[in-house]
Order: C-alpha cells, then sequence, then structure tokens
C-alpha cells in the first residue's frame, strides 16, 4: 500500500521549514507589490505623474475620504495629513502583499489578487479628473510585471508555465528575489529621475520675473504686531504658511506652460499666458487666508503679501452673462473651486496672484498662479495652479467639496485665539501677558474680551487694524494668582455681532465657539 506523496514530503505546519517556505512567501508578496508600483510609476512618467498606481490610488482615497476622517487627519497630522496618508497606505499594501505572496506558494491565490487590484486600479485611474484611456496603462504594465516576479520567486521559470507549486531552492529564490528587488527599485528610480518635471519648474521659478505693483500694499507699520514674546507674526513667512489641497504631488507646472482661459457665460472666451497677463496693472494686497477646516484655536490661518492681478478685471474682457453667479475655477489637477461671483465684483481684493511675501508663489502654494479673495474660506475661493474659470451657475454644478456636502458659499466667521501662554504653560505669579489673534475678514475686529475662570470678561488692548481683510492682534494684562486657570477669548466684529459660545466642528460651513487655554500659575 502507498502513502500519498504528499503526505510524506509536505512540511508539518509550523516546522522550520514551513515557516522558511513562509517567509519567502512573504518575500516574494512584498517585491512583487514593489515590481507593480516601480514598473507602474515608470511607465506613469510617459504619460502622466498623476497615472501612477500609488498616485491613483492615494487620490481615489483622498477624494472619497470622509469629511470626519480628513478633518481627523489634518486636525493629528496638520499639512502632513498627506505623508500620513501614504505611510499607512504603504503599511497596508505591505500587509496584503505579504499575505498574498504567502498564499501564491500552493494556489495562484497572489496573482490572482493582482489582477483583481488591477482592475480596481485601472478603473480608478480612469476615474481621475485629467485622465484619459492612457491611464490604464502603467497600472496594466505594473500588474502583468508585479505577476511575473511573483511566479517567478514562488516557483522559479517553471511557474511561469505552470500555475502548480514548483519547489524552488533558496539559492535560487535569493538570486531572484535581488534581481526583482533590484529591479523595482530602478524602475522606481528612474520613474522618479523622468519624473522630475518638477526639477524644471523649481528653476522656471527661480527665474519667474515679478511684477511690479502699480498699487502697492499699505506698508506693515510695526504698531499692528504685538509686543509680546511668542505672539504669532503678523505676517506670515511662506516658509511657515500652513497648506491645506488635495494633490498628493506637487503639480509641475511653468510658467512658460502655464494659460488662464476664461469662458462660460461670457460674451468670448479669452486666453491669458504669462506675458499678457504682465502687460496689465498689478496690484499687491495683504490678506489673511483661513481654511474651513480651522479648529477653534487652530493654526490653518495665515497672512501674507499677495501680488497680482484682479480677477474683476480679467473677467471684464470676457464679458460676463448678468445671470452668471458662480465662478467655477479649475486647477491644472483638475480640482474644483465654486465662488459666488457677487464675491469677486464687489470691489473687495479678489486676486489671480503671482507673487506671495515679495517672491514667486512656492510650488505648494500654488505657482505659477491662484486665486485669492478676502472674506471667503479658501476651499471656496483659493484655487491653487488655476488654470481655468468658467463664469456659471450654482443651480448648475458644484465644485469638488461641495460635491462632498460642504457648504456652497463660506464667508469666513469670526474667530479668536489665544497665543500666548503656550497651551498647560506654567507662568509665575504676578503680571503675565496674555496674546493672540482674532479675525473677522470682511467686517474687522472691534473688541476682544479676555475671561479668566468664572470671572467677569475684560476688555483686551487691540493692536493697530492693518485692514478688513486681515487678522488683528490683541493683548491683555493679567495679575496673574497661583493656581490653575482657564483662560478664554470671544471676539466681536464691527458688524457689533459677538462669537457665539456654541462648539460647532469645521464641517459644513467652519468652526465656532470660544477659544480656551488652561495654564498653571506659581
Ligand atoms: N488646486 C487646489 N487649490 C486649493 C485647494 C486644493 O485642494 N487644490 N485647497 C483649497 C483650500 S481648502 C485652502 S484652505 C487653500 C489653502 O491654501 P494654502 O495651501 O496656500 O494655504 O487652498 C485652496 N486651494
Ligand atoms: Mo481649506
Amino acid at each position: 500500500m502507498s502513502v500519498p506523496s504528499s503526505t510524506l514530503t509536505a512540511p508539518q505546519p509550523n516546522s522550520p521549514v514551513e515557516r522558511g517556505h513562509r517567509v519567502r512567501g512573504a518575500v516574494a508578496g512584498l517585491l512583487a507589490a514593489a515590481t507593480v508600483l516601480g514598473v507602474g510609476h515608470l511607465v506613469a512618467v510617459l504619460i502622466d505623474p498623476a497615472s501612477s498606481p500609488f498616485f491613483v490610488l492615494g487620490s481615489t482615497m483622498v477624494d472619497h475620504t470622509p469629511h470626519a476622517l480628513k478633518d481627523a487627519a489634518i486636525r493629528r497630522f496638520g499639512s502632513n495629513d498627506k505623508l500620513a496618508l501614504f505611510i499607512s497606505m504603504g503599511a497596508v499594501m505591505a500587509a496584503g502583499a505579504a499575505v498574498a505572496g504567502m498564499l501564491e506558494r500552493r494556489r495562484p491565490v497572489g496573482s490572482v489578487l493582482l489582477v483583481v487590484l488591477g482592475v480596481v486600479t485601472a478603473g480608478a485611474a480612469l476615474q481621475r479628473p485629467t485622465a484619459d484611456i492612457r491611464f490604464v496603462l502603467p497600472t496594466a504594465v505594473g500588474i502583468i510585471a508585479g505577476i511575473i516576479a511573483l511566479r517567478l520567486l514562488v516557483g522559479g521559470a517553471p511557474a511561469l508555465r505552470s500555475l502548480e507549486p514548483v519547489a524552488v531552492s533558496r539559492r535560487r529564490f535569493l538570486a531572484t528575489a535581488a534581481g526583482v528587488g533590484a529591479l523595482a527599485l530602478v524602475a522606481a528610480a528612474a520613474g522618479r529621475q523622468l519624473g522630475a518635471r518638477l526639477h524644471d519648474v523649481v528653476a522656471d521659478r527661480a527665474r519667474f520675473l515679478l511684477p511690479r505693483p502699480n498699487r502697492p500694499a499699505p506698508t506693515v507699520f510695526p504698531e499692528v504686531q504685538a509686543q509680546v514674546d511668542g505672539v504669532t507674526p503678523f505676517v506670515t513667512d511662506a516658509a511657515d504658511f500652513y497648506r491645506v489641497d488635495t494633490a498628493l504631488q506637487l503639480p509641475a507646472l511653468t510658467s512658460a506652460d502655464w494659460r488662464l482661459r476664461i469662458h462660460g457665460m461670457t460674451d468670448r472666451t479669452v486666453e491669458f499666458d504669462m506675458d499678457r497677463l504682465r502687460m496689465r496693472t498689478a496690484v499687491e494686497r495683504v490678506i489673511t487666508l483661513t481654511c474651513v477646516s480651522n479648529e477653534v484655536g487652530g493654526n490653518l490661518a495665515g497672512t501674507a503679501r499677495w501680488l497680482g492681478y484682479p480677477i474683476a478685471d480679467l473677467l471684464a474682457e470676457a464679458g460676463i452673462h448678468s445671470d452668471a453667479d458662480m465662478l467655477l475655477s479649475r486647477s491644472i489637477d483638475g480640482f474644483t473651486i465654486g465662488t459666488p461671483l457677487a464675491a469677486v465684483l464687489d470691489g473687495r481684493d479678489a486676486l489671480l496672484a503671482v507673487g506671495m511675501n515679495g517672491a514667486p508663489l512656492p510650488i505648494a502654494h500654488g505657482y505659477p498662479a491662484r486665486l485669492v479673495v478676502p472674506g471667503l474660506y479658501g476651499y471656496v475661493s483659493a484655487t491653487k495652479w488655476v488654470v481655468d474659470l468658467e463664469l456659471t451657475r450654482f443651480d448648475r454644478v458644484r465644485a469638488y467639496w461641495t460635491e462632498r456636502g460642504w457648504a456652497d458659499r463660506a464667508p469666513i466667521k469670526t474667530a479668536s485665539r489665544i497665543d500666548v501662554p503656550a497651551a498647560f504653560a506654567t507662568v509665575p505669579a504676578g503680571v503675565v501677558m496674555v496674546a493672540g489673534v482674532a479675525w473677522a475678514q470682511g467686517r474687522g475686529i472691534d473688541g476682544v474680551e479676555v475671561q479668566v475662570d468664572d470671572q467677569p470678561w475684560e476688555t483686551a488692548t487691540l493692536a493697530s487694524e492693518y485692514s478688513l481683510d486681515t487678522w488683528r492682534q490683541w493683548t491683555w494684562r493679567w495679575d496673574a494668582a497661583p493656581g490653575n486657570h482657564t483662560l478664554r477669548v470671544r471676539a466681536t466684529d464691527r458688524s457689533g455681532e459677538r462669537q457665539t459660545d456654541r462648539r460647532t466642528p469645521p464641517f459644513p460651513s467652519g468652526s465656532t465657539g470660544w477659544h480656551s487655554r488652561v495654564v498653571t500659575v506659581r
């Protein structure tokens, strides 16, 4: 009587041999996944960086992330939300790839999973805002390369022909693994190198000539700055300016390639390039930008000197139809924003900006051109890398965030923040300077009050007002007695309205509530 040969040769489930096989399977899966991404990235360079499988999956996740999760990510990681996304995506993929590789040893489960992943990713690629049919290629080629790598690693060359498990010697496995790993790395590196169109943009930006403003911004006098250590600088350095956008890779747009098309409900379509833009009157304005996702006390707000061209003048060249009520702007990467047309035309300093704090826009802040509209949260006004302005109507279209439930029109709500003392700071008893900022763009700040514990509200001293469209700093001299204390702040805007104490989250139209800080006095 004969025993089935498999019971003789199959290692026991937990034997060292079996464990070794599992590790090999996991390594094979990881290398196959690296091959998909590396080769996919390389092919993507020939088409569009946005078609790279990793970016396709990442951007698709960003687009479909519920607002609660997006807010949590921004709250926790701030402008590092993308890094956090990439790391968690990489971890999930690595785990999945390792398991798929282990399963592949017995049945081609890993290969089947790769095909499924490929179909899903290719489908997602076609949904990208700037996609055409070529967007499936990087994924397709990457997946084919990944399957070949996986089959080679679990079964050697014969495994490419047969789906039966084939034994591979340890040396053969290591040699193949090294080869596949090197190939994936080289492909990814070559992809990066070739994809270094960003280098061109860096060089282009270094050469970019800023227009000289016909109307320079009023001087930022020292009186607008509270003279207290640790208070926010009145003008935010570009390097410290908050960054919020959906772009996983920075759009690489040179000023030579840049065009702005104005069309839709207009008498004619007009197109600006940088030369045509430069012939127009430039202005410089100091404006405080604010993100709707800013939590009470948060730092998603910043003030800069923006150099650019009044949007209303550009629109006038196209001739606006009187029944248009929305300016739908589109960025080179397909992101859209709907701005109430009235806000662009009512005389406020709504700009197509090309400069920030005396330099060309940083690439992350929209180089070579972006919109800045005072008084409106960024997601309804501040399109970066803008290339298209369409005159349309709110009852016809929705934009990126309004499609996801955020408010159609979103004026910035009055807010105030304590900057010093720092949260949970320990300060010596006696005179303690409390200071911070408050903003109510378009209306102006008329008063700021501070409360210690449950004592009566006290009036803070306001620094000079720069303009209605910038934040205003405040200070308050506190005679601090030992103990733990809670400081609270609230502002009143020029319309006479005082900030409500009702705490609401950023969704759908901006947070409300009073900022408070706990400090220890010794
Ligand atoms: N192209 C593009 N522009 C965009 C966004 C974006 O995701 N893509 N986000 C908007 C949002 S929500 C804000 S708050 C501002 C932030 O501008 P900043 O990154 O320069 O601070 O940009 C706006 N413009
Ligand atoms: Mo935002």
